[in-house]
């Protein structure tokens, strides 16, 4: 029997307030406005980036259904959708990509890939574009986390924020592409736009960090030193490209001194994985004075500034960021999902834990405690 049109009853994890476990509801999901999608989720993918909402590091409102790395079937949509159809495999954007906004000039332009009116207004508010929520749990809206909110069986996004990708995909694979893996992989390939030949040193070895790491292996570059506390990262690290890994805490001198002497004078790219403001500093004060590049790509906590000499800059360095890897998420994730099919790339090694959705609570102590690096929950 069609459920298109009509409420869909189904379970979702509920964050009801901050630094609480998240609760298994039975949730209420309305049909998709017109310019809407709701899609059947599938795998989704723990992300740091949620549990920095857990711990108040990023600000969005609650309570609200988390969750952004996923991969799904579209259910049903609302009118005048016009680029997926009932069926189709498809992946939510936490990065939605419209081509159209307040800012054109950034959507349209190959170098830019941050569409400002959905990203303020979804990430401000807690809805969809039209300032509604299509979730209510136990008579109360629920809030939607970054236009996406996939700890739920069934999500309404915009049709700006899906992908439609090859219907062959593995789901509980492919969701990575959704958000770390991009994340991480673009940063150096795309953003940074790492040399054949080059030194980069990458702090911070979560799914991101290592998907910097790929990226750094597959533009080529010669020496790709890996930095974490924890040393149990390492042995990932160096199995997915990395060449030397060293933690912070067995040197007297700062890291970025460390980096200098391994690098005669610093790396070529550096790249802060981590979400650190003491780490942002030694990523850009380890890279080369005169030619270096160094990517933010970890969120700093909300509120906190970093106060910055501009003589570290005049000499030539360039100082940057991007989210979701520069990539512009409709056009170039498809385009990513026909790599990994093409098996240009793997993920396997980024998955460690695959779990029953109803088991997310233990998926989240798995990431605090360094135990894992992707878990994937199965719907
Ligand atoms: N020095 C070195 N390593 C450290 C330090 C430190 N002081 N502190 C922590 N680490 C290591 C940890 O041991 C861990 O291995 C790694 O840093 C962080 O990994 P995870 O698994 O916690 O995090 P990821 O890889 O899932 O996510 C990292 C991000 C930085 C991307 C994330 O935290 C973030 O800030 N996301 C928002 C930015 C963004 O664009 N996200 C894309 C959409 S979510
Ligand atoms: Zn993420």
């Amino acid at each position: 029997m069609s459920t298109a049109g009509k409420v869909i009853k189904c379970k979702a994890a509920v964050l009801w307030e901050l630094n609480k476990p998240f609760s298994i509801e039975e949730v209420e999901v309305a049909p998709p406005k017109a310019h809407e999608v709701r899609i059947k989720i599938g795998a989704v993918g723990i992300c740091r980036s949620d549990d920095h909402v857990v711990s108040g590091n990023m600000v969005t409102p609650l309570p609200a259904i988390l969750g952004h790395e996923a991969a799904g079937i579209v259910e049903s949509v609302g009118e005048e959708v016009t680029t997926v159809k009932p069926g189709a495999s498809s992946f939510p954007l936490c990065l939605p990509d419209s081509g159209m906004c307040a800012f054109r000039h950034a959507c349209i332009l190959p170098f830019n890939n941050y569409v400002l009116r959905i990203c303020y207004v979804s990430n401000a508010q807690g809805t969809l574009p039209d300032g509604t929520s299509r979730f209510t749990c136990k008579g109360k809206p629920i809030h939607h986390f970054i236009g996406v909110s996939t700890f739920s069986q069934y999500t309404v996004v915009d049709e700006s924020a899906v992908a439609k990708i090859d219907a062959a995909s593995p789901l509980e694979k492919v969701c990575l592409i959704g958000c770390g893996f991009s994340t991480g992989y673009g940063s150096a390939v795309k953003v940074a736009k790492v040399t054949p030949g080059s030194t980069c040193a990458v702090f911070g070895l979560g799914g991101v960090g290592l998907s910097v790491v790929m990226g750094c292996k597959a533009a080529g570059a010669a020496r790709i030193i890996a930095v974490d506390i924890n040393k149990d990262k390492f042995a990932k690290a160096k199995e997915l490209g990395a060449t030397e890994c060293i933690a912070p805490q067995d040197y007297k001198k700062p890291i970025q001194e460390v980096l200098k002497e391994m690098t005669d004078g610093g790396v070529d790219f550096s790249f802060e994985v981590i979400g650190r403001l003491d780490t942002m500093m030694a990523s850009l004060l380890c890279c080369h004075v005169a030619c270096g590049t160094s990517v933010v790509v970890g969120l700093p906590p909300d509120s906190q500034n970093l106060s910055v000499n501009p003589m570290l800059l005049l000499a030539g360095r360039t100082w940057k960021g991007a989210v979701f890897g520069g990539y512009k998420s409709k056009e170039d994730v498809p385009r990513l999902v026909a790599d990994f099919m093409a098996k240009k790339f793997s993920l396997d090694a980024l998955i460690t834990n695959v779990l029953p959705f109803e088991k997310i609570n233990e998926g989240f102590d798995l990431l605090r405690s360094g135990k894992s690096i992707r878990t994937v929950l199965m719907f």
